[in-house]
């Protein structure tokens, strides 16, 4: 794993900016979780700068290499080092990949079922349609909240019904119901597909198929700051990686 100049840079102001701020306590507990088993965070002297750039940004360009190299495709495989990942799955991207077609997004899915949105984060590509079956057996009202990229309601609707929304814009969005309002769930809208979702056991992902290059990969937690790393994906090797000293928002 390399962090780039500019990182490193951030790193050093912000921990002399920053000399004790920091995380405090344990995640509260949450409903039908483990949530009382996590550990408490480590305190660690170097903190997290806090210019990573706002969730909505998911397809910023970044510095470095965003152009796919040549060559067989690769792999990253890594794993995210926070207790937080227990309660709740993360999300990890390729910032932007310039230069290449990807194909054609396929539909995906957001359940609801025993009042809960399956899954809990959707990461998708953008020009992705996510049906929403009401598969439970009581009446849901599906929205976006607000500061989400994609402005929806889909209103109040029946069991057994399926409604539809096209995502054409790169962001994050916060789904909520109107009828459960302990109901959440995150469709996060990537400029390309290589994406994976973090085990909530062990905090592993896996992206399959990534293009050679120098990409920027992040981390998204509806808990944590992000935290964006560098990565060097050469043709047909996998490239591993670790997140660590994550930051509670
Ligand atoms: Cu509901």
């Amino acid at each position: 794993m390399k962090l780039c100049i500019r990182q490193l840079m951030l790193l050093s102001v912000t921990a002399l900016l920053c000399v004790g701020c920091s995380g405090d306590g344990q995640p509260p507990a949450e409903n039908g979780t483990d949530a009382g088993k996590a550990p408490a965070e480590t305190e660690t002297p170097v903190v997290t700068p806090d210019t990573e750039p706002a969730e909505a940004d998911l397809g910023d360009p970044a510095p470095g290499t965003a152009v796919a190299g040549q060559g067989d495709p690769g792999s990253i495989q890594g794993v995210v080092k926070s207790p937080y990942t227990r309660l709740a799955q993360g999300a990890v991207y390729i910032v932007r990949v310039d230069g290449q077609k990807f194909p054609p997004p396929k539909d995906a899915e957001m359940d609801q079922k025993n009042l809960i949105f399956v899954p809990h984060v959707l990461p998708i590509l953008v020009g992705t349609t996510v049906d929403f079956p009401n598969s439970d057996t009581v009446r849901h009202n599906v929205y976006s909240t607000e500061g989400s990229i994609q402005d929806f309601n889909l209103g109040t609707y029946d069991v057994g019904i399926v409604k539809h929304i096209t995502f054409d814009k790169v962001g994050v969005t916060h789904l909520g119901c109107n009828v459960h309002t302990e109901m959440s769930a995150y469709i996060l809208t990537c400029q390309n597909p290589y994406f994976a979702v973090t085990d909530k056991g062990t905090g592993k992902f896996a992206i399959p198929e990534v293009p050679p290059g120098n990409w920027h990969l992040r981390f998204f937690h509806e808990r944590l700051k992000p935290k964006t790393i560098q990565v060097e994906v050469k043709p047909g090797e996998e490239a591993s990686v670790e997140f660590t000293d994550l930051k509670r928002k």
